[in-house]
């Protein structure tokens, strides 16, 4: 494994350890899971993986909701299965990223539990966000803030002799409570956290919520718009998010990595505006930050164009190469998004009445990756989308777990949580041996299955599988190979000279002829080496990309 800044380039593949792979049949994936499949992650070309949150956690929010970050909930495994995963994956030469809660807890976690049953004022209390209500006698919230999920952010507690308590604070669910990073305990506990971990042999952490953490003094209220909601003006966020007090941390926890061997890197789930990001990526700060740009930008050679380079100018000015990333266990799965009328806004959950036209979704999301995947910088993938995975929409609502179900009008985020189907004829599609599967699969994951795709020229799966081979081959990665934008090429067609290799996306319906003379290359002559989608030879299909080597005869296979 070269040691190097890996990070800088590599390709990251999100594990969502529930849905992964099952091993003990409860339905549910699990540690042992992931280690079963990890040659299957080594043999689809990525560099690391990224394990979302595996540790105890009554799951009100997918492990998101920690009652102990430093043990394995019984669902996933033990410790041991977490050793036995991190060292298997360094065998394979996979690194393993793993994700850090820092905002919030679960309301199990011991520290909380303890908080709710000491004194008002102790310093047990003082762990979290707790705060006397407003009203005549308390009975409203501290301030107007509303939960990213739904209701105030704010629930009032009942005292140990059944009075009416004070009320504590929680940006997600009730269940998750604000950790009150004033305090220095708070710290200490993240830091060892860390160390915890690290002295496990994680490469690094995904920081959720990285721009939370640090509230504002005072906790005043927000400023609220006609209907009441806090308003929050394009490009900002809301005033409990992205406080200069978070880059405190960064800075603290930047030199705990740096005293390990190995390159151990903070990945941050940092939702803020694009002029904030210098406060957060440097050489004593995180090494890098998702870039959602690229997976919120519509479908368009004018989106597209501005979703790379605007990255890949603030990628120079933080002096660390940027992120490509398409989905998440957050978003709608890129294969539906694609899918949508072109109104349909890219940042929102999915909508109750919206239908994808799955075919044209899906031939978009693999061109779109294809384009990820020729750019500068590292790239996160999540699971699932090598074998072109829709959202599933037909859940029932009795079956949906994510809490942001309970906002109305939006079915939240199961849709792109469903367990992956790895054998096309065998129950629960290969998931879990029983048949068993935490959310039901549907049909169409049958022909997705990676038994179904496997070997299958121009299968999704083999289609990214070559790409990535490709892509660590060419060093296409790399962030200083420059990216060129093609000019003067036929309308709706993207193009990008990568050195190597030119990519050219055509964004219409209709299949275009190579441009002759464009940029450096005679294109029609050149090679093809990756097309997302099948053509005839001199063309690029309909909504497709194709990669084309434009610097002489592809390098021998290693
Ligand atoms: O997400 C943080 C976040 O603010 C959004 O992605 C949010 O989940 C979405 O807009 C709500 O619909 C992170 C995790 O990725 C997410 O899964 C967790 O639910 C959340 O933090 C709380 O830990």
């Amino acid at each position: 494994v070269p040691t190097q800044q890996w990070w800088r380039d590599a390709v990251v593949y999100q594990v969502y350890p529930r849905s992964f792979a099952d091993s003990d049949g409860d339905g549910m994936g699990d540690l042992p899971g992931v280690t079963a499949r990890l040659p299957y992650l080594r043999d689809l070309g990525v560099d690391a993986i990224w394990l979302s949150p595996f540790y105890t956690s009554p799951q009100h929010d997918g492990g998101y909701d920690v009652a102990d970050y430093t043990d394995v909930d019984p669902r996933f495994g033990t410790l041991t299965d977490a050793d036995e995963l991190i060292a298997r994956a360094h065998e394979l030469g996979l690194r393993v990223i793993v994700d850090i809660v820092p905002n919030h807890s679960s309301d199990q976690h011991e520290l909380f539990q303890q908080a709710l049953a000491a004194e008002p004022g102790s310093p047990e209390r003082d762990l979290y966000v707790f705060a006397e209500g407003t009203g005549e006698e308390g009975e409203l919230p501290p301030n107007n803030w509303t939960s990213i999920f739904h209701g105030p952010a704010w629930t009032r507690i009942t005292e140990a002799d059944g009075t009416p308590g004070p009320w504590y604070l929680h940006i997600f669910d009730t269940t998750q409570p604000d950790w009150n990073w004033n305090d220095p305990r708070v710290h200490q506990l993240f830091e060892d956290v860390l160390r915890f971990w690290l002295d496990r042999g994680a490469d690094g952490f995904r920081v959720d919520v990285a721009h939370g953490m640090v509230k504002p003094d005072g906790l005043p209220d927000a400023s609220v718009n006609a209907e009441g909601l806090i308003d929050i003006p394009e490009g900002e966020v809301p005033i409990y998010f992205d406080n200069d007090g978070v880059l405190d941390i960064y800075r603290r926890w930047r030199p705990i990595l740096d005293s390990y061997e190995g390159d151990r890197m903070l990945v941050l789930e940092a939702w803020i505006p694009e002029h904030r990001l210098p406060l957060y990526i440097g050489e004593d700060k995180a090494h890098q930050s998702f870039n959602f740009g690229f997976l919120q930008a519509r479908w368009g050679v004018a989106t597209m164009r501005a979703a790379i380079e605007k990255p890949l100018e603030l990628a120079d000015a933080v002096g660390s190469p940027t992120t490509w990333v398409l989905s998440n266990h957050d978003v709608i799965r890129h294969a539906s998004r694609y899918g949508f009328a072109p109104d349909h806004r890219f940042g929102e959950g999915l909508r109750r009445d919206e239908v994808p036209d799955a075919e044209l979704g899906l031939r978009r999301a693999r061109a779109a990756t294809v384009l990820m995947l020729s750019l500068p910088g590292a790239a996160y993938l999540y699971q699932g989308e090598e074998l072109g995975l829709p959202e599933v929409r037909e859940i029932p609502d009795e079956l949906r777990e994510d809490p942001s179900h309970l906002r109305a009008g939006v079915p939240g985020r199961d849709g792109c949580r469903v367990p992956l189907p790895w054998r096309r004829d065998a129950p629960a599609f290969g998931f879990s041996p029983t048949g068993k599967s935490w959310l039901p699969q549907p049909e169409v994951f049958g022909e997705l299955a990676v038994d179904a795709q496997d070997g299958v020229a121009g299968s999704t799966l083999e289609m990214y599988r070559t790409a990535l081979h490709l892509r660590s081959e060419l060093g296409l990665g790399r962030p200083d190979g420059g990216v060129e934008f093609l000019e003067d090429l036929p309308p709706g067609v993207l193009g990008v000279d990568r050195g190597d290799v030119t990519v050219l996306v055509n964004t219409t319906d209709a299949a275009v002829d190579l441009p002759r003379g464009a940029g450096s290359a005679d294109l029609a002559a050149a090679e093809l080496l990756v097309a997302s989608a099948p053509g005839r030879p001199g063309t690029i299909p309909a909504d497709a990309a194709v990669w084309l080597s434009t610097r002489g005869p592809a390098p021998e296979q290693a």
